[in-house]
């Protein structure tokens, strides 16, 4: 099934414009994970962020708030954020962990602001897209039992409990937030964990965006933090022998922490696991980019899949 991505002209002409120099070490081809997505997980692909949202005001992304309201509030202060100059975009995994995962989405619903999904914020989708089709089919609440329970999802989960409890309107947020938010006026991308720079946008597996850390030694992407390289190396690699170079804006890498490469941002500085929470001003140079912390005192859940 694979066999389509490596034929594309695309990819052929990348490679016969590199330059053809044996010194440099070339990362093995990229493959897509076999991890397939959930039929519930109802996501939207792509989206670009309308120029409307953030012409002639600050451009601001937040990293992985992980249900730290207060964190979010307390950042949103420091940052002195004002609906009529600001847009905010968020990262993704809003949800878990944290102490108030649902105020968080009412937040950011009240703060009009836009942003990707996370892979835990995914779960919850999950976990509401499938409750909602237990109830189409019987009419009622039905009790799930952990044979019914589409993988990867877990009875008993902070996710179940979102899903239960979530109201209609801050569902349809996180349904709105899409996989990868493009925002071509800048040449940037923002995802949740990562893309691969050797396969067109339209390639990328859901499942890897929301999840890789790295890529292993045989070209896949892996949430696995001590296996292969990180993707942001062949991402920065591509991109400087680029004519158009784009950048990536993403989280779910808490245990790098911050880390901020030619063309890769990474904004999850561990929030969900007690240390900060942080925002950048976009601007052009990169030299004033501006970085916003505070820090995470709430409690977090540590016995969360923490591989996750
Ligand atoms: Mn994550």
């Amino acid at each position: 099934m694979n066999s389509n991505f490596n034929n594309s002209d695309d990819n052929e002409g990348k490679i016969e414009s590199s330059p053809p120099s044996s010194s440099i070490a070339k990362p093995s081809k990229s493959k897509i994970s076999t991890k397939e997505i959930s039929p519930y997980s109802n996501h939207i692909f792509i989206s670009t962020l309308p120029a409307s949202l953030y012409s002639d005001k600050r451009l601001i992304f937040i990293g992985d708030v992980h249900g730290a309201l207060e964190e979010l509030d307390a950042l949103l202060e420091k940052l002195n954020y004002s609906s009529t100059k600001d847009h905010i975009v968020f990262t993704g995994d809003l949800c878990a962990k944290g102490p108030d995962s649902l105020g968080v989405l009412r937040r950011v619903r009240e703060l009009g602001a836009s942003g990707v999904r996370g892979n835990h914020d995914d779960k919850v989708v999950r976990w509401k897209g499938f409750l909602k089709s237990l109830e189409v089919e019987v009419g009622k609440e039905v009790e799930v039992n952990s044979e019914s329970v589409p993988k990867d999802l877990k009875i008993g989960s902070e996710h179940e409990y979102m899903a239960k409890n979530i109201t209609d309107d801050l569902y349809e947020t996180l349904l709105s937030f899409p996989l990868i938010l493009e925002i071509p006026e800048h040449n940037l991308y923002v995802v949740h964990a990562g893309l691969l720079p050797d396969l067109p946008i339209a390639d990328q597996s859901p499942y890897d965006i929301m999840n890789m850390r790295n890529i292993k030694n045989d070209g896949t992407p892996t949430k696995q933090k001590h296996k292969g390289h990180a993707w942001t190396d062949d991402w920065n690699q591509a991109q400087s022998r680029s004519e158009n170079p784009k950048t990536i804006i993403y989280g779910h890498d808490a245990s790098r922490g911050l880390q901020i490469k030619e063309y890769t941002i990474g904004l999850d500085s561990g929030c969900g696991s007690g240390r900060e929470l942080t925002a950048m001003i976009w601007n052009e140079d990169p030299k004033k980019r501006e970085l916003v912390s505070v820090r995470c005192t709430s409690k977090y859940k540590v016995n969360l899949d923490d591989s996750d």
